[in-house]
């Protein structure tokens, strides 16, 4: 009997049989992704089984019968896990466990322990940390052994019950210094993001392995990590990046969606999305070649609405164009989307397209301004040309009339300070 406390999660070297269950509703494509993630995640994918229901099993996720193969299966390939390609009730693992005498990780469980070997900063270690111990409380025995060390050492501690709400308090602990340390680089994550907001800002969002990493690279040189693996990005990075014509931007890289995103993970990995929500225009990178592009297309637009950002700006890459065997399909594709450009990342196609827009979209931000203001004033020359481009100064009667280019936040905010500001393209 192997031993059944899901003492550790992680499935690093693990061998491991995939489980899914097909709903009429799904796709195949599914369980592909479910191997990417388990490769991805350092486990030896050894076989794959399905079955096709109408619904998940109540007590187990598959029929039983299905279990008992999965299980004779496992003892054959002597697997140590069995990965399940859907989110599984406590009481579905309890059962799946005692049936197949193996570990069973659910999909939210392997995208965290995914998560988890990635984490390299604070804020993000701290972010898995935390989704991982809000989902997987119900879901266990006891694993808490390695937290009493950080708790200070409980020492001897009672068995069954007792122990089980000593672990709770423990975690519950655990759990509320974590949100409190978050909730610290949060607000300074906030201050920083805020204080760049004079210039506009671009954020690259999309599914995992879509390249948005490569097309940062290819955009502004960054050398950011780029792996054909899911989420190697967990970190935003942000960049200035030229696009000519003296329009310099912020770029940031985030970190990479999935369909079916873990909720956990969406609501601790806020504070890595704030760039994303804080942007000014969204360039959504797809991986064109990819079989499920248009469900791909769904998720992100689904996880972008629950970070309430679906209603920004938005242009859509059409990445990896070289790997394309025929054309595109142009015809459904301007059906489906508004603003989007087909580019490779890797060999530049399209690349000059996709900054002329971003060009445009910059210059479409900005009004033609003059400021009036004393010939002297330093502090607000000083402003200008901060906050926006300074095209011109002719000065007459001791004023200096400045014209300049400007977001209208900066004008509205001048106006209220009382500053003299016209605009609507005169040129006097
Ligand atoms: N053929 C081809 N491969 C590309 C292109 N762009 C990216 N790739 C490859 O796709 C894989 C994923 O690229 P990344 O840039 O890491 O993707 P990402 O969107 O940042 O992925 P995550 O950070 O994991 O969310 C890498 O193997 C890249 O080399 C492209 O235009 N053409
Ligand atoms: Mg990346």
């Amino acid at each position: 009997m192997v031993d059944l406390t899901r003492t550790e999660l992680s499935v690093r070297t693990e061998r491991a049989v995939l489980l899914g269950v097909i709903l009429p509703d799904n796709q195949d494509t599914e369980m592909e992704e479910l191997h990417s993630l388990a490769r991805t995640a350092g486990a030896k994918v050894l076989g794959s089984v399905t079955q096709r229901r109408s619904a998940f099993d109540p007590a187990c996720y598959v029929g039983r019968g299905k279990a008992d193969d999965v299980a004779a299966l496992c003892a054959d390939l002597k697997a140590d896990v069995v990965l399940c390609d859907s989110d599984l009730l406590p009481a579905q693992v309890r059962n799946l466990e005692k049936r197949l005498d193996t570990k069973v990780i659910d999909r939210t469980e392997l995208i965290l322990d995914i998560f988890a070997s990635r984490a390299q900063t604070r804020q993000a270690r701290c972010q898995v940390e935390l989704a991982q111990l809000e989902y997987s409380l119900p879901r266990l025995k006891r694993m808490w052994t390695h937290l009493s060390r950080m708790e200070g050492g409980i020492g001897m501690r009672g068995p069954g019950e007792q122990q089980l709400e000593e672990d709770r308090r423990m975690v519950g602990r655990r759990i509320a210094s974590l949100k409190q340390e978050l909730r610290r680089i949060e607000r300074r994550k906030e201050s920083e993001v805020r204080s760049r907001s004079n210039q506009v800002t671009i954020s690259l969002v999309g599914y995992t392995n879509a390249g948005k990493s490569t097309l940062m690279n290819t955009l502004t040189g960054a050398g950011v990590f780029v792996e054909d693996k899911l989420f190697a990005t967990l970190e935003t990075k942000t960049r200035s990046c030229d696009l000519g014509g003296g329009r310099e931007i912020l770029l940031s890289d985030t970190v990479g969606f999935i369909r079916r995103l873990p909720h956990h993970l969406v609501a601790s990995f806020h504070a890595t999305l704030e760039e994303a929500r804080q942007a000014d225009l969204l360039v959504h990178v797809c991986d064109v070649s990819a079989p499920d592009l248009w469900d791909q297309i769904a998720a992100v637009l689904g996880a972008l609405s629950e970070l309430a950002c679906d209603k920004k700006p938005m242009i859509t890459v059409l990445n990896k164009t070289d790997r394309l065997d025929g054309e595109l399909d142009l015809p459904l594709i301007r059906e489906k989307l508004e603003n989007f450009v087909p580019i490779s990342a890797i060999n530049g196609s399209g690349v000059a397209e996709l900054k002329r827009m971003l060009r445009d979209f910059v210059e479409s931000r900005e009004v033609e301004a003059i400021v009036r203001s004393d010939a002297g004033d330093g502090r607000l020359l000083a402003f200008l040309s901060r906050n926006g481009r300074v095209l011109g100064t002719e000065y007459s009667d001791g004023k200096a009339n400045v014209r300049v280019r400007l977001k209208p936040k900066f004008i509205a905010q001048l106006r209220k300070s009382g500053c003299e500001v016209h605009t609507g393209g005169m040129a006097s």
